[in-house]
């Protein structure tokens, strides 16, 4: 029965409905009965395996297609009015074209299925900063995991009201072809449309698709701010808690950081770190002139590869009950693994494709982008402040990226201006989380490069803009954890080890602590980075810190190559920051 009687709710589906001709439909009421019922359907399909019920409560497994476990970036679409709109760094296509294309591929996708229709909030129901959306879809998988990402039920209809302000979301799993995969956005109209996929970031379309790509536009219509952000408190011995947002592209170490253990060093003088979010910022400006985050999830869609007892034990405690695995390695007591787990593979166990498995053999038992799906209220560490609907001021804006060489350590912005720049001219390794090469550099400025709803020249000028309106404007920073030497190794410890830099960050803010200045911002002194019981010698923490000119001659290069994709969408300040930049590096 339908939970609503709002018209433009109701038309929407129906003309859906007519489009994808499912056997039936069902909407999801987000009560635990209804839930349940569906992961015993899901059992029955196959879409999903229950786990091992004492090791793992109420968790359960999936595997996505073979030729479908990462985010497809050539087959995402910006389908604004003019090409111009949706800029360099977007897929266009003209949304006539692009509805026309779709409704074939649509029609009748859903034909012996059932169609899920999902209600769902983007931040806490009924807060003035939530956003509604409904998702039409053929999959329990993406029912069962947007039940653990979003907020979905009966009062997100209530909540909604008569209103028409909703972001229409359809999604068909349909044939799985890869050659007929579209993840399309239309602007204008908030509505999005993903077909022929049944991978998370495809499919559960509150996280990227409205969260990111629909928000973004949203954000910039109404000034403020939807960004690829973890959020995090820092609580200090006096019980102070001072927040800030970090960027990283996409399995750069956002839910990592997010959920930082302090070191021993650390806890012992009463240190705390915690998690507000993982993936996903909206920020705004408070009455206060600061700047306010609000995590849009309910839960976290987790890289599993890497997720230790060790690297990061509140990830994986958040893993433990109500989650779903997908594309890991499945055991033969209905248990879960995955590399970096720990260094026993077990023996007898499946592999992401359903195969048997040797683990001696040298093959990944695990998808590199396996992921799970966990409920934000199962994390050890998460903030008291995570259901705040104002959410939490943030002191620092920090952006990071995966680079072998040039990017220290870290550094800081002059000002919010020179801030914005060293947004913009992030770049990163790429990795599994999207498919194509892993490991090239390429720029993904404020790691939003494949989230950017509209054209990225555009999106640095609503910075830039932003910036005129915050009266008290966070410090914005750079880290980059992943430095290496000549074989190849990480440089710097990271993971809980990062609460070093953190904590040089938050004193910067403060303006607790002196920086030195150099070519491309401020620079810890050396002696201002805690290295107590780090194992890393000041001698290590130099190297971190050293800029190397005739590297970062060549970056300047780069940076203008990509800048001139722009044309006149690239605001003049960035250009003179480039500027600035290079005479710096030649003085
Ligand atoms: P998305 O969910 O794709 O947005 O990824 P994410 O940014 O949340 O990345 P995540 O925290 O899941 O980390 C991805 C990978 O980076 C994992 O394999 C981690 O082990 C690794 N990683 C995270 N933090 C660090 C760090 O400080 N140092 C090193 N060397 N690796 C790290
Ligand atoms: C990312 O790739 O940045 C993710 C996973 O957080 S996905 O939902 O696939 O986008
Ligand atoms: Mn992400």
């Amino acid at each position: 029965m339908a939970l609503t009687a709002n018209k433009a709710v109701l038309n929407w589906i129906e003309e859906m409905r007519t489009l994808v001709k499912p056997e039936s439909v069902m909407w999801i009421d987000g009560s635990e009965a209804q839930l349940e019922q569906l992961r015993q359907e899901g059992m029955k399909t196959g879409e999903m395996i229950k786990l091992n019920q004492e090791k793992l409560p109420g968790c359960y497994y999936h595997r996505s297609a073979v030729n479908d476990v990462a985010r497809v970036e050539d087959r995402t679409f910006i389908c604004c009015e003019k090409e111009e709109d949706a800029g360099p760094t977007n897929n266009w296509m003209a949304p006539d074209e692009m509805y026309a294309k779709l409704k074939k591929i649509f029609d009748g996708s859903m034909a012996g299925r059932t169609m899920y229709v999902i209600p769902y909030s983007m931040g806490v129901v009924g807060s003035p900063f939530a956003k509604y959306g409904i998702e039409l879809t053929d999959s329990i998988y993406v029912v069962l995991s947007m039940a653990i990402m979003t907020r979905v039920g009966k009062n997100v209809m209530d909540a909604l009201g008569d209103s028409p302000d909703f972001v229409k979301g359809l999604h068909s799993k349909a044939e799985l072809d890869a050659e007929k995969r579209y993840i399309v956005h239309f602007p204008q109209d908030n509505t999005i449309m993903s077909v022929n996929s049944g991978y998370g970031g495809n499919v559960l379309l509150g996280k990227k698709c409205f969260a990111l790509r629909i928000a973004s536009n949203l954000g910039r219509q109404e000034n403020w701010m939807a960004e690829h952000m973890l959020i995090l408190g820092i609580e200090n011995p006096a019980g102070e808690v001072r927040y800030l947002a970090a960027a990283f592209p996409s399995a750069c170490g956002k839910t990592n950081l997010a959920m930082l253990i302090p070191p021993e060093l650390y806890r012992k003088k009463g240190y705390k770190v915690w998690c507000v979010g993982d993936d996903i910022a909206w920020i705004r400006i408070g009455e206060d002139g600061r700047l306010w985050a609000v995590n849009p999830e309910n839960g976290f869609f987790g890289v599993a590869p890497g997720t230790s007892a060790k690297s990061n034990p509140n990830a994986l405690a958040s893993t433990r009950k109500n989650s779903i695995f997908t594309n890991v390695v499945l055991t033969e007591d209905g248990g879960v693994w995955w590399e970096g787990l720990d260094k026993n593979p077990p023996k007898n166990a499946l592999n992401w494709k359903g195969e048997p498995w040797d683990p001696a053999d040298g093959s990944k038992g695990a998808h590199p982008n396996s992921r799970f799906t966990a409920p934000a209220k199962n994390c050890p560490c998460i903030s008291p402040e995570f259901e705040n609907p104002k959410g939490v001021p943030l002191s620092a804006i920090v952006f990071g990226g995966r680079r072998a060489k040039t990017a220290p350590l870290v550094y800081q912005s002059r000002d919010w201006q020179h801030g914005v720049f060293v947004g913009s001219i992030m770049a990163s390794e790429t990795t599994a989380a999207a498919t194509g090469a892993v490991g090239v550099v390429r720029r993904d400025p404020m790691a939003m490069l494949p989230f950017c709803g509209y054209n990225m020249g555009d999106y640095w000028q609503h910075w830039l803009d932003m910036g005129e309106l915050i009266q008290n404007k966070p410090k914005i920073f750079n880290v980059n954890w992943f430095r290496t030497d000549d074989d190849g190794n990480f440089i710097w410890p990271g993971f809980g080890e990062n609460m070093r830099v953190l904590e040089w960050i938050m004193a910067r803010c403060f303006d607790e602590v002196d920086a030195d200045m150099s070519p491309i911002g401020y620079i810890p002194k050396v002696e201002d980075i805690n290295l107590e019981e780090s194992g890393v010698s000041r001698e290590t923490l130099c190297e971190l810190l050293t800029i190397d000119k005739e590297l970062w001659k060549k970056e300047a290069e780069g940076i203008r190559e990509f800048y001139s994709k722009f044309g006149d969408k690239l605001p003049h300040e960035l250009m003179e920051e480039l500027q600035k930049l290079e005479d710096n590096l030649d003085k």
